[in-house]
């Protein structure tokens, strides 16, 4: 299955361009790690991404926290992706009908189409929500990452509503990079991508709900790409941080490839 199959292989088998992409970055760079940078200004952000854009594949931002969100800013975004090989993630959390998701897509103050490469997504609205991203225009290549479960303690999310989205992610193949999940919620298609997050070496939780687990569970528990926000972004050395988690999760993943 799917969790002894290495990187480059499952870029073989994506039908979704960004999930091919993302496994190939991840086998080129050797690296596994997603940066979850949930700075409020934009200058912090850029020298953030510029002190561990090398250690990561992917970049999970929530632009709608940034006071000084600017056009600028998402250029200076895009050639630091360029220029260290990262894909861009915005965890936007859609959850409306098709029509109004449409437009927070493509329109307002953060135009997300323009420059994210994958978005991620509820299920709970139904299936209009993915038929409204897919025919969306837009340039670039694009992808979804579809909410299967969440890291938060008692989250409504039931193992009948998992399953379902897993369903309903079959109907758009071409769309789908994954799932963001704390389990290996299907085996169907080693072509899609599950990102977990919820992860920090430090402590078991923060005291707003959030739970973590350790780097090397979550890819025992079916992790591809792994988020670290506060982990490395409020730890004294980013660097430092950054090249940790990446040592050890690329450490059980070779350990898991091997069987
Ligand atoms: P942290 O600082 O590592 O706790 O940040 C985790 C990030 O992942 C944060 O941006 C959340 O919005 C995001 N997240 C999550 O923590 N849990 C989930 O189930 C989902 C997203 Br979906």
């Amino acid at each position: 299955n799917r969790l002894n199959m290495p990187y480059e292989k499952r870029a073989e088998v994506s039908r979704n361009s960004i999930a091919k992409q993302l496994f190939t970055i991840m086998a080129t760079k050797k690296t596994n790690l997603c940066i979850s940078v949930d700075l409020t200004s934009s200058i912090q952000i850029l020298n953030l991404l510029e002190k561990v854009g090398e250690h990561v594949c992917l970049v999970k931002t929530h632009v709608d926290i940034i006071e000084d969100f600017n056009t600028n800013f998402v250029e200076q975004l895009k050639q630091l992706a360029t220029k260290f090989n990262f894909l861009l993630l915005e965890d936007r959390k859609f959850a409306d009908i098709g029509n109004t998701v449409s437009l927070q897509y493509s329109k307002g103050v953060y135009k997300i189409s323009e420059w994210a490469d994958c978005v991620t997504v509820h299920s709970l609205p139904g299936e209009g929500i993915l038929k409204a991203l897919n025919s969306t225009s837009s340039d670039k290549n694009k992808g979804v990452l579809l909410l299967a479960e969440m890291s938060s303690e008692g989250n409504l999310i039931t193992p009948d509503y998992t399953k379902a989205t897993v369903r309903m992610a079959e109907k758009y193949p071409q769309l789908m990079t994954g799932f963001v999940c704390q389990n290996a919620v299907t085996f169907d298609d080693p072509g899609l991508v599950q990102l977990t997050p919820g992860v920090q070496l430090e402590k078991p939780k923060d005291n707003l709900g959030q739970v973590y687990n350790t780097p090397e569970k979550v890819i025992e528990n079916g992790a591809d790409v792994v988020v670290v926000g506060r982990g490395i972004v409020a730890s004294k050395n980013p660097e430092t941080e950054a090249v940790l988690y990446k040592n050890i999760l690329w450490k059980s993943y070779s350990k898991r490839i091997m069987g």
